[in-house]
């Protein structure tokens, strides 16, 4: 029995045949060509053929505003690839149904859907949501990260004083911050070991335990070796810019039995891949079933509401794809079973200029399954780092007793500050 993965496609066009449109996709990245093949050929290679699905016009709506999505002529085309054409790893799958295509006009890949011996060849996320809850002792409440920031030229102390600082705050994770690489002055095991140290030292005062993503950057041919050395110095989590290096490396880092901790994926050049309506992956696709496929624990990616936005409704999709969907719930086009391989979720971490005053409406949109995370935030408190951490703490805390930041601040200074400093969001 042949099985399918499906790739869903929005095309522009003002004129086009959209149905020919799709059969020259299902045909010309599968076969190549199907009605010139002789009968007996076109036997041979039916099971490598393409097949579309379903083709979906929208035609111009009348008065609609010019530049709008209701104003543009477009179709919605699914189209089925069999297994048996590609290799069970991300690249192949995606220079199969979006490689030269991504080229070919206006034509934005919207969705992907997994089939089950494709998707049998990832075991995801190694800890997920559950497993980080686990490390930190939290089962429940929303999670605090804090972002190292404006550390390039800083040396080990100066670094180390400021993982204090954060991790003085209360927060439960901080990340490197993505633009520190491998450098003299704070090279990735001295790092580790700085900075896990001031981590016991915070949480001798805070009983805390916190999880530290140190940065894995260097040549790909180095990052295992890397990876290794990081958690042999001690660090319990990994920060990692994905899309740089593809979305393969992190399937091979998150599957390496030796590398026992999770892995934070940075969006780092996501706006390039989703933020164009006409070309490009989808959010959904690029952050949300990607990254955990490929074995991402927590997935940063812009809010709706901070200083880069990403529009709410993706927001959401992101969401919803890294916490709840099943990636092979609905995959079947001519297969044998349904969805029996479940992922672990990805902790959802909407990220970029997240200061106090938003926590009521990130925890309304995102519910508690989701890390809050900020570094100008933190760092920018009027009364310093560790203030921003527990003005964090504070807002969390009083959104989810359902009192309003305002009421709260009244006798918690550090909210106060953060909330005449930033305001509060309705
Ligand atoms: C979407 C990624 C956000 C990020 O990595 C970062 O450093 C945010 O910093 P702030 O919170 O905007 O200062």
């Amino acid at each position: 029995m042949s099985s399918y993965c499906v790739a869903t496609y929005r095309s522009f066009d003002a004129k086009a045949d959209f149905d020919k449109k799709a059969l020259g996709i299902a045909v010309g990245l599968t076969v190549g060509s199907w009605t010139d093949l002789p009968a007996a050929r076109q036997a041979e290679m039916e099971k490598h053929l393409g097949r579309v699905l379903s083709v979906s016009v929208h035609e111009p709506e009348a008065g609609a505003a010019a530049g709008s999505l209701a104003a543009e002529r477009y179709a919605d085309i699914e189209i089925a690839y069999p297994d048996v054409n590609f290799s069970r790893d991300i690249p192949a799958l995606l220079v199969t149904v979006f490689g030269k295509l991504s080229m070919d006009g206006k034509i934005k890949l919207l969705d992907l859907k997994f089939s089950e011996p494709f998707l049998s060849a990832f075991p995801g996320p190694k800890f997920g949501l559950p497993g980080v809850r686990k490390l930190l002792g939290v089962p429940e409440r929303p999670l605090l990260m804090s972002i190292f920031k404006s550390v390039i030229g800083h040396d080990l102390p100066a670094l180390a004083e400021q993982f204090y600082q954060q991790a003085l705050g209360g927060v439960d994770l901080i990340k490197d911050d993505e633009i520190l690489f491998e450098n003299p002055l704070t090279p990735l095991e001295k790092r580790v070991e700085a900075c896990m140290a001031a981590a016991r030292r915070a949480e001798a005062e805070t009983g805390q335990k916190l999880l530290y993503a140190v940065n894995l950057t260097g040549p790909t041919s180095r990052l295992h070796e890397q990876a290794r050395k990081a958690v042999a110095a001690g660090a319990n989590a990994l920060l990692f810019n994905v899309l740089a290096y593809g979305f393969d490396v992190l399937h091979e880092l998150s599957k390496d039995p030796e590398i026992t901790v999770p892995i934070a994926a940075h969006p780092a050049m996501a706006g390039a891949y989703y933020q164009s309506a006409h070309y490009g992956i989808a959010a959904p696709v690029l952050l949300g079933k990607l990254m955990r496929l490929a074995g991402a624990d927590l997935v940063l990616f812009p809010s709706p509401y901070g200083s880069v936005v990403m529009p709410k409704e993706e927001n959401l999709a992101v969401k919803q794809v890294l916490l709840t969907e099943n990636l092979a719930a609905d995959y079947i086009y001519s297969g044998s079973g349904q969805g029996n391989i479940q992922l672990a979720p990805s902790v959802p971490v909407p990220s970029a200029g997240i200061h106090p005053g938003l926590v009521p409406v990130l925890l309304r949109d995102f519910g508690q399954e989701v890390v809050v995370n900020a570094g100008g935030g933190i760092h920018g408190h009027p009364m310093g780092t560790a203030a921003g951490g527990r003005a964090f703490k504070q807002a969390i805390a009083a959104s989810l007793a359902g009192v309003p930041l305002t009421e709260a601040a009244a006798n918690q200074p550090e909210l106060k500050a953060a909330i005449d400093a930033w305001g509060v969001k309705a």
